[in-house]
């Protein structure tokens, strides 16, 4: 590996001389449409690989267009068979880059490729991936809307009433989303909505999947399905979806066989079942493990996996984040091996902050895969900047004590502590049909980051952040005046990562700080609604529910005299979170009503604390204004104008956010706003009027 790439930095130095010194890279496309992947200034290079299969084409073709390491060098790709290798990892050696699979050198490619680009040495090492499974789940609906997408409509499906052809466009976005997913790991996507509609099993459907699925298979991408679980009865036309019944049970046989038919190697079902009003096995008296375990041995002579999802909640319990651990755990041990249950990464529903599903290392006899939400639903749509990777790296580094100390959520899921068959990750997506995919140039970085993390689930957000900055922004460096070049790191790199970093605090701060939780307005998840408790409305579906804000405090009381969700969780996290004390103040009001007086750790009282977090998330918004106003000469400008104008509208509403929650709950503390705290600006009469249009466009 020295040999061939020792002087490759020397070189870099040089290429970038010239690079920046003619303008030699395209500033085009500045849309953001080439994602994290800018068109490179390659030099030569001479590549030794004996295999002319598609996967090894494209890694070859990658190489050659973006080298930017020595000139002429010689690498050889070799797929061959070492058993420190693991799955899809690769091995950079003395003369190139091994792997056990093509698709591992397809992964390693682009991981030189991106250090070549970020400037990262380059040793003899290996790199394995933390999840077999590396899989987006999209929530696009068969007529191309998406549940909770911000980016305009579906990349993979069509109004109703267009044709069902694949067109020239198709295969081309299909074929930049398959190598954007590569380059980052992703070896896995699901095409619709869990909240799916029987007819994506219907042949014409499935031609179309086979036609997705025979663009991203060349990337190392296999396709899966969600699918409904009342599937034979609304489909089939049978009498029954019984996961018991004979002829369900051949109900689904057939129609896997047909699948496999079409799509050899397709991947298996995503299901959400019994949630939220879809159908599932207990509408027939069956339990989860019935009705997972039978579609588990329909696909198992294939190959196929089902991932079953536990984001489950009845309106029976009190407490809505106990539900999926009550529902889950009796059947530990219970479901096939080619069973993965998908847990979200809180008990409740991807909000700001919540302390992780207690589920995470409890069910020890099962796959277990966590579920993050790379779409905003709840962290601004694709209005607002905030960088995912900094909760996604909380939730992974969490210690649920479940194996003693250290036994994080990345270990408890990623197969170092427990045998589970297969280990995965899903990430549900936030791309569209937009120009830029994710709605928001800085929403791309939470695509990178899930792949990213997804591969080494002990990766920084800080390494992350710096790397997905360094690939997306620098190619619009050679366009700038040298005086501006030179300082580039200094004035563009370092003060962006930093906002990236503080922007996901910035957002709990200014949305849901101190651990309150889902007082979003009803529906889009937007803006703030404290105030919503609809009559006729299932309670755990209104704002009032979760903070229970009253004339002594705020807060849900989930201690052991509360709902004892506590109880979930292993020692010494039971007792450190059942007590107010030792609770740690970020969780403090998901476990504890908490009166408006208490004394917080700084000395201040709960009341001042709040005012304080929202007050503090807001300043935050304007600082990252000012952060981005002064990177301005180093940002192309339909990319710095478009940022400009969202952070506008961020810093707007969270002005909005932070004046209806102070307002609110102060009308239950009736104590006064601290001095050091801006007063708000709006009145509470008119920001409980505020609608928001939900349409989304296209
Ligand atoms: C796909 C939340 C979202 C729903 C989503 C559901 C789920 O409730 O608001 O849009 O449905 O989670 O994850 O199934």
């Amino acid at each position: 590996m020295k040999r061939v790439f020792g002087l490759y930095m020397l070189v870099l130095a040089v290429l970038m001389m010239h690079v920046l010194g003619c303008r030699g890279v395209s500033v085009k496309g500045e849309d953001g449409h080439y994602l994290w992947l800018y068109p490179q200034h390659a030099v030569p290079v001479k590549i030794l690989c004996s295999g002319q299969t598609a996967i090894l084409s494209i890694a070859k073709q990658e190489l050659l267009q973006n080298w930017r390491g020595k000139e002429n060098a010689t690498v050889e790709l070799l797929v061959g068979s070492d058993k420190l290798i693991k799955g899809d990892g690769y091995k950079f050696t003395a003369t190139g880059i091994q792997a056990n699979t093509e698709a591992g050198i397809l992964y390693g490619v682009y991981e030189l490729l991106r250090r070549q680009q970020t400037n990262q040495p380059i040793q003899n090492e290996i790199c394995n991936p933390s999840y077999e499974i590396r899989i987006l789940n999209h929530w696009d609906n068969p007529d191309g809307s998406i549940e909770r997408g911000y980016a305009g409509h579906s990349i993979f499906w069509r109004k109703e009433q267009d044709s069902m052809d694949v067109t020239s466009e198709d295969s081309i976005r299909w074929k930049e989303y398959a190598r954007a997913n590569a380059s980052v790991g992703i070896n896995g996507t699901v095409l619709n909505n869990v909240n799916a509609s029987p007819k994506i099993l219907s042949r014409p459907y499935l031609d179309r999947v086979k036609a997705i699925a025979d663009v991203l298979r060349p990337y190392g991408i296999k396709t899966f399905l969600s699918v409904k679980f009342s599937s034979p009865s609304m489909l089939g036309g049978l009498k029954t979806s019984d996961p018991l019944n004979p002829e369900v049970i051949q109900w689904w046989k057939e129609k896997v066989k047909e699948i496999y038919s079409i799509i050899p190697d397709f991947g298996g079902f995503l299901v959400k079942a019994n949630s939220e009003g879809q159908p599932g096995p207990q509408d027939f008296g069956r339990t989860h493990a019935d009705g997972a375990n039978m579609l588990a041995d329909a696909l198992k002579p294939f190959g196929g996996i089902v991932m079953w999802r536990a984001f489950v909640y009845s309106s029976e319990d009190k407490d809505r984040a106990r539900q999926a651990y009550a529902e889950f755990m009796p059947l530990d041990g219970q479901f096939r091996d080619n069973v993965i249950i998908q847990v979200k990464n809180g008990p409740i529903d991807f909000q700001p902050r919540e302390p992780f599903s207690p589920l995470f290392g409890a069910m020890k006899k099962t796959s277990v895969m966590p579920e993050l939400q790379i779409t905003q639903e709840y962290l601004g749509h694709s209005v607002q900047l905030v960088f995912l990777a900094a909760m996604w790296e909380e939730l992974l580094k969490s210690d649920t004590y479940q194996e003693g100390a250290g036994s994080t959520v990345a270990h408890c899921t990623d197969g170092s502590i427990f045998p589970q068959k297969y280990s995965a990750i899903a990430g549900v997506a936030n791309i569209g049909l937009d120009a830029n995919w994710c709605g928001h140039q800085f929403a791309q970085a939470n695509w990178y980051a899930f792949g990213r993390l997804a591969w080494n689930n002990q990766l920084t957000s800080e390494k992350i952040a710096d790397e997905w900055l360094r690939l997306t922004f620098s190619a619009s460096v050679d366009s700038l005046k040298p005086e501006y070049r030179n300082n580039w790191q200094e004035h563009f790199l370092l003060p962006v990562k930093n906002m990236m970093l503080k922007s996901r605090e910035a957002a709990v701060d200014y949305m849901m700080p101190l651990g309150l939780h889902h007082i979003f307005a009803a529906n889009h998840h937007y803006g703030p609604g404290p105030w919503e408790a609809p009559k006729g409305v299932r309670p755990d579906w209104t704002p009032v529910y979760y903070h229970k804000a009253d004339t002594f405090g705020v807060g849900f009381d989930r201690t052991r005299t509360g709902s004892n969700a506590v109880s979930q969780y292993h020692e010494p996290l039971a007792s450190l979170f059942n007590n107010q004390a030792t609770c740690p103040e970020i969780y403090l009001l998901w476990f504890h009503h908490v009166s408006w007086t208490y004394r917080m750790n700084s000395g201040r009282s709960l009341w001042d604390e709040l005012c304080l977090h929202y007050d503090t998330g807001l300043k935050q918004v304007r600082d990252f204004q000012k952060t981005w106003d002064e990177v301005q000469p180093y940002v192309d400008e339909q990319r710095f104008l478009e940022v400009q104008s969202k952070l506008r509208e961020q810093y707007h509403d969270a002005q909005i956010w932070k004046d209806a929650c102070i307002l609110y709950f102060q009308q239950f503390s009736r104590l006064p706003i601290p001095p050091d705290v801006e007063q708000p600006v709006n009145k509470l009469e008119e920001l409980m009027k505020i609608k928001r249009n939900m349409t989304y466009h296209n």
